[in-house]
């Protein structure tokens, strides 16, 4: 059966995703392709089924993906700066299963994605496009507190990055992470979703972390790495999440008034915990019981 079999994903568009991702671990299946169906999902799907992908470009108009996949065992693989593949999420997946190497990136992660037979194609939108420019009559890079979600959906801090972690029946853990990372932001910037400890992590002896916000906070404080050393160490999720937003904020107490940074946490008896810096953070919970569970995170200030 699949008692205790649970996924969890950020933002409210974890719901579909993880609509996706639950029958896999309804029947049986591992955690770690449970997670890489819902984060597919969410690379195809996001805006609109129609159009693709929709992620904002860099500064000079260039879409650039970065991903990451990792299960309890210690095995990951992550790729950054991807342009036009259509699966960052399973290019990542490759790159652990197929190569000697943890992570690539840009051209080579490029060439491997091809190579491997995944989709290629022209990914930016006419209307990521459009933002773009419009964006370019300012040029101010100021991500706001959850922009999309205050109706301002130009604004470097898009959420479309999905961080999605998942127990199978087994017991078994897994995450994945897929980004078109901060709207404009330089080109050849790299953020912490596809930096194994900084926007996922993951180890069957404790439980499993994912982070969205901005990323440059979680890189500097390997954040992820610490909510699952914090859980090692006896805290419930919740408690480690909160913990790591306090660490954050220690470090940065001026720039933390500004920016938003959210943490998900799953550890391997199946307790979730998420917390936020600031207010607008939520996340999806979804088990046999509840298949479509929406949860607002507390927050610190
Ligand atoms: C990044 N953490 O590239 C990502 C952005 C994000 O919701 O989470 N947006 O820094």
């Amino acid at each position: 059966g699949h008692s205790g079999a649970r996924v969890v994903s950020t933002w409210d568009f974890g719901v579909p995703a993880n609509q996706v991702a639950w029958p896999v671990l309804a029947a049986g299946g591992s955690a770690l392709d449970a997670v890489e169906a819902g984060a597919r999902w969410a690379e195809s799907d996001l805006c609109n089924p129609t159009v693709g992908h929709c992620g904002n470009p860099d500064r000079e108009g260039v879409l650039t993906l970065d991903a990451s996949i990792m299960d309890g065992d210690g095995r990951c693989g992550s790729v950054a700066a991807l342009e036009d593949i259509l699966h960052p999420v399973s290019v990542a997946r490759r790159v652990m299963e197929k190569t000697p190497h943890v992570m690539l990136v840009g051209e080579g992660a490029q060439q491997f994605a091809i190579s491997q037979g995944l989709e290629h194609r022209r990914l930016l939108t006419p209307q990521a496009e459009q933002a773009w420019r419009e964006w370019l009559k300012t040029s101010r890079y100021q991500p706001e507190i959850n922009a999309e979600r205050r109706g301002m959906p130009g604004n470097s801090e898009n959420h479309d990055t999905i961080g999605m972690l998942a127990i199978g029946a087994d017991g078994k853990l897994a995450g994945a992470c897929t980004t078109s990372g901060m709207a404009w932001k330089m080109h050849g910037r790299v953020g912490d979703s596809p930096i194994i400890g900084a926007g996922l992590y993951v180890d069957n002896e404790v439980g499993a972390a994912t982070a969205s916000g901005v990323g440059e906070e979680m890189i500097r404080n390997a954040a992820s790495f610490l909510v699952v050393e914090l859980m090692r160490q006896g805290r419930s999720p919740m408690e480690a999440c909160r913990e790591a937003i306090d660490r954050v904020v220690r470090k940065r107490p001026e720039a933390s008034k500004t920016l938003q940074v959210c943490f998900l946490a799953l550890n391997k008896h199946g307790e979730v915990g998420a917390y936020a810096l600031h207010q607008g953070f939520v996340y999806a919970v979804c088990d046999a019981g509840k298949q479509d569970d929406l949860r607002q995170s507390a927050s610190v200030y």
